[in-house]
Protein backbone atom coordinates (compact mmCIF):
# COMPACT_ATOMS: atom_id res chain seq x y z
CA UNK A 1 0.00 0.00 0.00
CA UNK A 2 1.66 3.87 -1.08
CA UNK A 3 1.67 5.16 2.21
CA UNK A 4 0.71 8.35 1.06
CA UNK A 5 -2.48 7.28 0.83
CA UNK A 6 -2.75 6.39 4.27
CA UNK A 7 -5.97 7.81 5.53
CA UNK A 8 -5.10 9.83 8.82
CA UNK A 9 -5.95 7.86 11.93
CA UNK A 10 -8.88 9.52 13.82
CA UNK A 11 -5.99 10.17 16.46
CA UNK A 12 -4.57 12.77 14.42
CA UNK A 13 -3.54 15.10 17.36
CA UNK A 14 -2.35 18.93 16.63
CA UNK A 15 1.47 18.07 18.01
CA UNK A 16 1.59 15.25 15.03
CA UNK A 17 -0.08 18.16 12.35
CA UNK A 18 2.75 20.49 13.21
CA UNK A 19 5.32 18.26 13.35
CA UNK A 20 4.44 16.84 9.86
CA UNK A 21 3.90 20.43 8.58
CA UNK A 22 7.37 21.72 9.72
CA UNK A 23 9.16 18.95 7.91
CA UNK A 24 7.68 20.40 4.67
CA UNK A 25 9.66 23.56 5.98
CA UNK A 26 13.32 22.20 6.67
CA UNK A 27 14.11 26.10 7.81
CA UNK A 28 11.78 25.99 10.44
CA UNK A 29 13.21 26.44 14.12
CA UNK A 30 9.88 24.96 15.99
CA UNK A 31 10.06 28.20 17.48
CA UNK A 32 6.42 29.10 16.13
CA UNK A 33 5.27 25.70 16.66
CA UNK A 34 5.94 25.79 19.89
CA UNK A 35 4.09 28.78 20.38
CA UNK A 36 1.09 27.38 19.35
CA UNK A 37 1.09 24.56 21.45
CA UNK A 38 1.45 26.88 24.32
CA UNK A 39 -1.53 28.76 23.65
CA UNK A 40 -3.72 25.49 23.37
CA UNK A 41 -2.41 24.49 26.71
CA UNK A 42 -4.01 27.96 28.19
CA UNK A 43 -7.16 26.76 26.10
CA UNK A 44 -7.00 23.54 27.93
CA UNK A 45 -7.05 25.26 31.17
CA UNK A 46 -9.24 28.22 30.02
CA UNK A 47 -11.50 24.75 29.01
CA UNK A 48 -11.64 23.47 32.31
CA UNK A 49 -12.77 26.56 33.90
CA UNK A 50 -15.58 27.63 31.18
CA UNK A 51 -16.98 23.87 31.41
CA UNK A 52 -17.29 24.19 35.34
CA UNK A 53 -18.71 28.03 35.02
CA UNK A 54 -22.07 26.75 36.13
CA UNK A 55 -21.09 24.68 38.94
CA UNK A 56 -18.37 27.12 40.83
CA UNK A 57 -19.39 30.82 41.48
CA UNK A 58 -17.09 32.08 38.77
CA UNK A 59 -19.69 33.86 36.76
CA UNK A 60 -20.81 37.38 37.12
CA UNK A 61 -19.01 40.70 37.07
CA UNK A 62 -15.61 41.88 39.06
CA UNK A 63 -16.94 45.15 39.88
CA UNK A 64 -14.76 46.48 37.39
CA UNK A 65 -14.62 47.90 33.86
CA UNK A 66 -12.07 47.19 30.92
CA UNK A 67 -10.73 49.99 29.03
CA UNK A 68 -13.86 49.76 26.86
CA UNK A 69 -16.21 51.16 29.66
CA UNK A 70 -17.66 47.60 29.51
CA UNK A 71 -18.52 45.37 32.53
CA UNK A 72 -15.62 42.69 33.00
CA UNK A 73 -17.01 39.12 33.82
CA UNK A 74 -14.64 36.95 35.82
CA UNK A 75 -13.84 34.06 32.94
CA UNK A 76 -12.47 37.42 30.87
CA UNK A 77 -10.00 37.69 33.73
CA UNK A 78 -8.99 33.96 33.86
CA UNK A 79 -8.95 33.68 30.41
CA UNK A 80 -6.56 36.88 30.21
CA UNK A 81 -4.26 35.90 32.80
CA UNK A 82 -3.98 32.27 31.55
CA UNK A 83 -3.07 33.11 28.32
CA UNK A 84 -0.67 35.76 29.23
CA UNK A 85 1.29 33.48 31.57
CA UNK A 86 1.03 30.60 29.54
CA UNK A 87 3.20 32.12 27.25
CA UNK A 88 4.92 34.96 29.16
CA UNK A 89 8.14 32.51 29.80
CA UNK A 90 8.69 30.86 26.75
CA UNK A 91 11.16 33.13 24.94
CA UNK A 92 9.85 32.98 21.92
CA UNK A 93 7.39 36.34 22.23
CA UNK A 94 8.41 39.67 22.76
CA UNK A 95 5.61 41.93 23.42
CA UNK A 96 1.70 40.61 23.34
CA UNK A 97 -1.87 42.93 23.81
CA UNK A 98 -4.71 41.70 24.69
CA UNK A 99 -8.30 43.24 24.49
CA UNK A 100 -8.67 43.15 28.00
CA UNK A 101 -5.72 45.45 28.82
CA UNK A 102 -5.74 49.26 27.90
CA UNK A 103 -1.72 49.20 27.60
CA UNK A 104 0.47 46.56 25.39
CA UNK A 105 1.96 43.50 27.95
CA UNK A 106 5.71 43.62 28.40
CA UNK A 107 7.28 39.82 28.80
CA UNK A 108 9.04 40.21 32.38
CA UNK A 109 12.80 40.94 32.34
CA UNK A 110 13.17 37.46 34.36
CA UNK A 111 12.77 35.52 30.93
CA UNK A 112 13.90 36.16 27.49
CA UNK A 113 12.10 38.04 24.61
CA UNK A 114 11.69 36.04 21.16
CA UNK A 115 10.65 37.53 17.59
CA UNK A 116 6.95 36.87 17.92
CA UNK A 117 4.23 39.25 19.18
CA UNK A 118 0.56 38.48 19.97
CA UNK A 119 -2.57 39.84 20.08
CA UNK A 120 -5.45 38.18 21.69
CA UNK A 121 -9.19 38.75 22.73
CA UNK A 122 -8.93 36.42 25.74
CA UNK A 123 -12.77 35.78 25.78
CA UNK A 124 -15.24 37.03 23.00
CA UNK A 125 -19.05 37.25 23.19
CA UNK A 126 -18.43 37.14 27.40
CA UNK A 127 -22.01 38.30 27.43
CA UNK A 128 -23.17 35.33 26.33
CA UNK A 129 -21.73 32.93 29.33
CA UNK A 130 -24.47 33.41 31.57
CA UNK A 131 -27.12 31.77 29.62
CA UNK A 132 -24.52 29.16 28.29
CA UNK A 133 -24.06 30.53 25.16
CA UNK A 134 -20.85 29.76 22.55
CA UNK A 135 -18.38 32.12 23.80
CA UNK A 136 -14.27 32.11 21.95
CA UNK A 137 -10.38 33.14 22.52
CA UNK A 138 -8.94 34.43 19.51
CA UNK A 139 -5.65 35.14 18.34
CA UNK A 140 -3.43 36.49 16.09
CA UNK A 141 0.54 36.57 15.63
CA UNK A 142 3.14 38.33 14.12
CA UNK A 143 6.92 38.24 13.73
CA UNK A 144 8.24 41.51 15.28
CA UNK A 145 9.54 44.38 13.19
CA UNK A 146 11.63 46.01 16.21
CA UNK A 147 15.40 44.80 15.73
CA UNK A 148 15.90 44.80 19.43
CA UNK A 149 15.14 45.58 22.97
CA UNK A 150 11.55 44.44 24.78
CA UNK A 151 8.93 44.64 22.09
CA UNK A 152 7.16 47.77 21.72
CA UNK A 153 4.46 49.16 19.57
CA UNK A 154 5.39 48.97 16.00
CA UNK A 155 5.24 45.35 17.08
CA UNK A 156 1.82 45.55 17.44
CA UNK A 157 0.10 47.61 15.04
CA UNK A 158 0.81 46.10 11.89
CA UNK A 159 -0.95 45.50 9.00
CA UNK A 160 -3.34 41.83 9.13
CA UNK A 161 -1.45 40.93 6.08
CA UNK A 162 1.35 40.92 8.04
CA UNK A 163 0.30 37.97 10.30
CA UNK A 164 1.92 34.81 10.01
CA UNK A 165 -0.85 33.32 12.28
CA UNK A 166 -4.16 33.36 13.55
CA UNK A 167 -6.83 31.22 15.03
CA UNK A 168 -9.39 30.87 17.49
CA UNK A 169 -10.85 28.54 20.12
CA UNK A 170 -14.66 27.80 20.03
CA UNK A 171 -16.18 26.68 22.94
CA UNK A 172 -19.49 25.73 21.56
CA UNK A 173 -21.06 22.18 21.54
CA UNK A 174 -17.88 20.89 21.33
CA UNK A 175 -14.42 23.01 21.63
CA UNK A 176 -12.18 23.53 18.34
CA UNK A 177 -9.14 24.81 17.61
CA UNK A 178 -9.64 26.45 14.10
CA UNK A 179 -6.12 28.06 12.84
CA UNK A 180 -4.39 29.16 9.61
CA UNK A 181 -0.68 29.20 9.36
CA UNK A 182 -0.89 30.75 6.08
CA UNK A 183 -0.99 27.15 4.20
CA UNK A 184 -5.29 26.75 4.51
CA UNK A 185 -7.31 26.71 7.63
CA UNK A 186 -7.50 23.47 9.91
CA UNK A 187 -10.08 22.66 12.70
CA UNK A 188 -9.24 20.75 15.53
CA UNK A 189 -11.88 18.94 18.09
CA UNK A 190 -10.88 18.72 21.63
CA UNK A 191 -11.16 14.89 22.93
CA UNK A 192 -11.11 15.68 27.03
CA UNK A 193 -10.35 11.74 27.27
CA UNK A 194 -7.18 12.13 25.80
CA UNK A 195 -6.77 16.22 26.47
CA UNK A 196 -5.79 16.08 22.86
CA UNK A 197 -7.16 18.58 19.98
CA UNK A 198 -7.73 15.93 16.87
CA UNK A 199 -7.91 16.95 13.43
CA UNK A 200 -11.34 16.76 13.01
CA UNK A 201 -11.96 19.68 9.79
CA UNK A 202 -8.82 19.68 7.50
CA UNK A 203 -8.39 22.17 4.73
CA UNK A 204 -11.42 24.04 5.55
CA UNK A 205 -12.65 26.15 2.24
CA UNK A 206 -15.72 28.29 2.77
CA UNK A 207 -18.54 28.28 -0.22
CA UNK A 208 -17.93 31.31 -2.57
CA UNK A 209 -21.40 32.21 -1.55
CA UNK A 210 -23.68 31.26 0.96
CA UNK A 211 -27.14 31.73 2.10
CA UNK A 212 -26.90 32.88 5.50
CA UNK A 213 -26.55 36.59 6.95
CA UNK A 214 -25.35 37.40 10.53
CA UNK A 215 -25.98 41.30 11.63
CA UNK A 216 -27.35 42.70 14.63
CA UNK A 217 -30.46 44.30 12.59
CA UNK A 218 -31.49 46.04 15.80
CA UNK A 219 -29.31 48.50 14.89
CA UNK A 220 -31.02 49.11 11.33
CA UNK A 221 -32.37 52.31 11.46
CA UNK A 222 -28.52 53.35 12.41
CA UNK A 223 -27.11 52.60 9.09
CA UNK A 224 -26.56 54.05 6.24
CA UNK A 225 -29.39 53.95 3.48
CA UNK A 226 -26.62 51.31 1.44
CA UNK A 227 -26.65 49.00 3.98
CA UNK A 228 -30.56 49.13 4.73
CA UNK A 229 -31.20 48.29 0.89
CA UNK A 230 -28.55 45.36 1.09
CA UNK A 231 -30.13 43.73 4.14
CA UNK A 232 -33.75 44.55 2.24
CA UNK A 233 -31.89 42.62 -0.97
CA UNK A 234 -30.84 39.71 1.41
CA UNK A 235 -34.60 39.40 2.46
CA UNK A 236 -36.35 39.80 -1.20
CA UNK A 237 -38.30 37.14 -2.55
CA UNK A 238 -35.78 35.51 -4.87
CA UNK A 239 -35.36 31.57 -5.12
CA UNK A 240 -34.16 31.34 -8.42
CA UNK A 241 -31.30 33.63 -7.50
CA UNK A 242 -31.19 31.88 -3.39
CA UNK A 243 -33.14 34.47 -1.88
CA UNK A 244 -34.56 35.13 0.79
CA UNK A 245 -31.42 34.47 2.90
CA UNK A 246 -31.67 32.69 6.64
CA UNK A 247 -30.78 35.46 9.38
CA UNK A 248 -28.74 33.43 11.80
CA UNK A 249 -26.85 35.73 14.94
CA UNK A 250 -25.64 34.38 18.17
CA UNK A 251 -24.16 37.68 19.03
CA UNK A 252 -20.56 35.81 19.27
CA UNK A 253 -18.38 36.41 16.98
CA UNK A 254 -16.52 33.35 16.72
CA UNK A 255 -19.81 31.15 16.65
CA UNK A 256 -21.50 33.12 14.17
CA UNK A 257 -18.28 33.74 12.21
CA UNK A 258 -17.26 29.64 12.89
CA UNK A 259 -20.99 28.81 11.14
CA UNK A 260 -20.57 30.87 8.52
CA UNK A 261 -16.83 29.45 7.46
CA UNK A 262 -18.78 25.96 7.08
CA UNK A 263 -22.15 26.57 5.77
CA UNK A 264 -21.28 29.74 3.65
CA UNK A 265 -22.82 33.19 4.25
CA UNK A 266 -22.23 36.69 5.48
CA UNK A 267 -21.48 38.33 8.84
CA UNK A 268 -21.77 42.31 9.20
CA UNK A 269 -20.70 44.12 12.39
CA UNK A 270 -21.11 47.61 10.39
CA UNK A 271 -20.85 51.34 11.61
CA UNK A 272 -24.13 53.08 12.51
CA UNK A 273 -24.92 56.69 13.17
CA UNK A 274 -23.80 55.80 17.08
CA UNK A 275 -20.75 54.38 16.42
CA UNK A 276 -19.15 54.85 12.96
CA UNK A 277 -16.48 52.36 13.20
CA UNK A 278 -18.80 49.70 14.61
CA UNK A 279 -17.60 47.52 17.99
CA UNK A 280 -15.46 45.02 16.69
CA UNK A 281 -11.19 45.69 17.37
CA UNK A 282 -9.12 45.64 14.59
CA UNK A 283 -6.26 43.87 16.44
CA UNK A 284 -8.03 41.33 18.45
CA UNK A 285 -11.09 40.27 16.25
CA UNK A 286 -11.23 41.56 12.95
CA UNK A 287 -7.47 40.53 11.58
CA UNK A 288 -7.18 36.98 13.09
CA UNK A 289 -10.91 36.34 11.74
CA UNK A 290 -9.77 37.95 8.42
CA UNK A 291 -7.00 36.29 7.78
CA UNK A 292 -9.00 32.95 8.61
CA UNK A 293 -12.01 33.78 6.34
CA UNK A 294 -9.55 34.79 3.31
CA UNK A 295 -7.53 31.62 3.79
CA UNK A 296 -10.45 29.66 3.34
CA UNK A 297 -11.01 31.26 0.28
CA UNK A 298 -13.71 33.86 1.89
CA UNK A 299 -12.89 37.79 1.78
CA UNK A 300 -13.51 40.73 4.50
CA UNK A 301 -13.85 44.50 4.39
CA UNK A 302 -14.34 47.18 6.25
CA UNK A 303 -16.65 48.47 3.07
CA UNK A 304 -14.16 50.07 1.44
CA UNK A 305 -10.75 48.45 2.00
CA UNK A 306 -9.43 44.94 2.52
CA UNK A 307 -9.90 44.73 6.30
CA UNK A 308 -5.79 42.91 6.08
CA UNK A 309 -4.92 46.01 4.58
CA UNK A 310 -5.42 48.47 6.80
CA UNK A 311 -2.64 49.77 8.77
CA UNK A 312 -3.47 50.02 12.47
CA UNK A 313 -2.70 53.00 14.54
CA UNK A 314 -4.09 52.58 18.61
CA UNK A 315 -4.40 49.00 20.12
CA UNK A 316 -7.79 49.21 20.67
CA UNK A 317 -9.06 50.86 17.48
CA UNK A 318 -12.61 49.84 16.24
CA UNK A 319 -13.38 48.76 12.92
CA UNK A 320 -16.73 48.11 10.93
CA UNK A 321 -16.48 44.30 9.59
CA UNK A 322 -18.26 42.49 6.77
CA UNK A 323 -16.76 38.64 6.70
CA UNK A 324 -17.51 35.87 4.86
CA UNK A 325 -18.45 34.31 1.27
CA UNK A 326 -16.66 36.25 -1.52
CA UNK A 327 -19.44 36.91 -3.86
CA UNK A 328 -21.50 37.97 -0.32
CA UNK A 329 -19.11 40.18 0.94
CA UNK A 330 -18.32 41.87 -3.06
CA UNK A 331 -21.54 42.27 -3.27
CA UNK A 332 -22.15 44.36 0.28
CA UNK A 333 -19.57 46.52 -0.91
CA UNK A 334 -21.08 47.64 -3.58
CA UNK A 335 -24.45 48.13 -1.63
CA UNK A 336 -22.64 50.18 1.17
CA UNK A 337 -20.24 51.79 -1.82
CA UNK A 338 -23.92 53.14 -3.78
CA UNK A 339 -25.13 54.38 -0.15
P1 LIG B 1 -16.89 41.58 23.32
O1 LIG B 1 -15.50 41.64 22.77
O2 LIG B 1 -17.15 42.62 24.34
O3 LIG B 1 -17.29 40.20 23.76
O4 LIG B 1 -17.88 42.04 22.13
C1 LIG B 1 -17.74 41.44 20.90
C2 LIG B 1 -19.02 40.73 20.58
C3 LIG B 1 -18.88 39.80 19.40
O5 LIG B 1 -18.57 38.50 19.80
C4 LIG B 1 -20.22 39.85 18.78
O6 LIG B 1 -20.18 39.54 17.42
C5 LIG B 1 -20.66 41.25 19.03
O7 LIG B 1 -19.96 41.69 20.18
C6 LIG B 1 -22.11 41.33 19.32
O8 LIG B 1 -22.47 42.65 19.57
P2 LIG B 1 -23.98 43.10 19.67
O9 LIG B 1 -24.48 42.60 20.97
O10 LIG B 1 -23.94 44.59 19.58
O11 LIG B 1 -24.70 42.50 18.51
MG1 LIG C 1 -14.10 40.69 21.85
Amino acid sequence: MNPETIEKPKTYTLGRFIMEQERNYPAATGEFSSLLLDFTLAAKIITREVSKAGLVNILGVTGSENVHGEKVQKLDVFAHETIYKALDHTGQLCVMTSEEEEMILHIPSRYPCGKYVLNYDPLDGSSNIDSNGSIGSIFSIHRRVTPEGRGSEPDVLQPGNRQVAAGYILWGSSVMLVFSTGQGVHGFTYDSSVGEFLLSHENIRTPERGAIYSTNEGNYNRWTPGLRRYIDHLKSEDPANGRPYTARYIGSLCADVHRNLLYGGIYLYPGDTRNPNGKLRLLYEANPLSMIVEQAGGAASDGHTRILDLQPTSLHQRVPLIVGSRLDVEEAVRFIQEN
